[in-house]
């Protein structure tokens, strides 16, 4: 298990950035002085509800390493459960993990996925690096395709596996930006391509959250029977509101998240 928050973080941005070059130059766009004012509101990691690689495995990384549960939330119609957790150093990002409910779909999907996991290593899963690993498994394009008709997040898993699929930039603490329609607008203007489901913005003041994203890169994923490019990572852009003076709001809320889950959609 790892000693140090920081070094984490640190590898899961550099493998996160070799399938997302737009995070690098939107970091680049968005920050003051080398980026430094580019602080991260979350990450977000993604697995399958089976118990070799379920939340609770990839939690415990965290957990270790001092981070607490922070709060749960359903998407029934999606077939995901998600926890966020904190550090209880508030400069360190917050944590979404989410799992699959895989007994929830198809003999066939279910069976795919199944042949995935059995090809990892449990020791793999405890490993330091298993966050920033990628897939530990074959996979054919037809496969994907299976899994890509009943749920863009199965397909999404299969083709990138253990690594965020986004980092979230903290816009209460960009000194450039005030509003997240103004960043909206300056991503625009330089051609990135905001995620539009649910509007360009998720949330409001009174749920004290709001938040945009980018549709995701597109990477390209050696299937067994060749290569093909598939939306890979995104970006996401968050501001806070005080709950109390003083004290932003930590959570997430459901409804939003509900939609920022598509930003990595191959369909619409
Ligand atoms: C997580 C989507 C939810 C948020 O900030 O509400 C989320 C995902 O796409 O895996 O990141
Ligand atoms: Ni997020």
């Amino acid at each position: 298990m790892h000693t140090n928050v920081n070094d984490l973080f640190d590898n899961m941005w550099a493998k996160y950035l070799t399938v997302t070059p737009s995070a690098e130059k939107i970091h680049a766009l968005l920050g003051e002085g080398n980026g430094k004012d580019v602080i991260n509101d979350h990450i977000a990691l993604r697995t399958f509800n089976i118990e070799k690689v379920n939340l609770d495995k990839l939690a415990q990384h965290f957990l270790s390493l001092g981070y607490k549960d922070g709060g749960d939330y359903d998407f029934e119609a999606k077939k995901l459960k998600a926890k966020h957790f904190e550090h209880p150093d508030p400069t360190q990002p917050k944590v979404f993990i989410s799992e699959l409910l895989v007994e929830e779909f198809s003999e066939n999907t279910q069976r795919i996925i199944k042949e995935l996991v059995d090809q990892i290593d449990a020791s793999s899963v405890t490993a330091d690096n298993f966050l920033y690993s990628g897939t530990q498994w074959q996979i054919s394009s037809n496969d994907y395709k299976v899994l890509l008709e009943e749920s863009e997040y199965a397909a999404w898993m299969a083709a990138w596996g253990y690594i965020p699929n986004h980092f979230t930039v903290s816009v209460n603490q960009l000194t450039k930006y005030e509003t997240l329609e103004s960043v909206n607008q300056t991503l625009k203007d330089e051609g990135f391509v905001l995620n539009t489901s649910g509007g360009e913005i998720k949330g409001s003041p009174e749920v004290l959250l709001e938040q945009s994203s980018t549709m995701a890169d597109k990477a390209t994923v050696p299937f067994t029977d060749g290569d093909e490019l598939v939306p890979s990572c995104f970006y996401e852009f968050a501001k806070r509101y005080e709950v109390l003076p003083g004290t932003l709001y930590s959570g997430f809320v459901a409804a939003s998240a509900d939609k920022i889950f598509e930003s990595t959609n191959v369909k619409g």
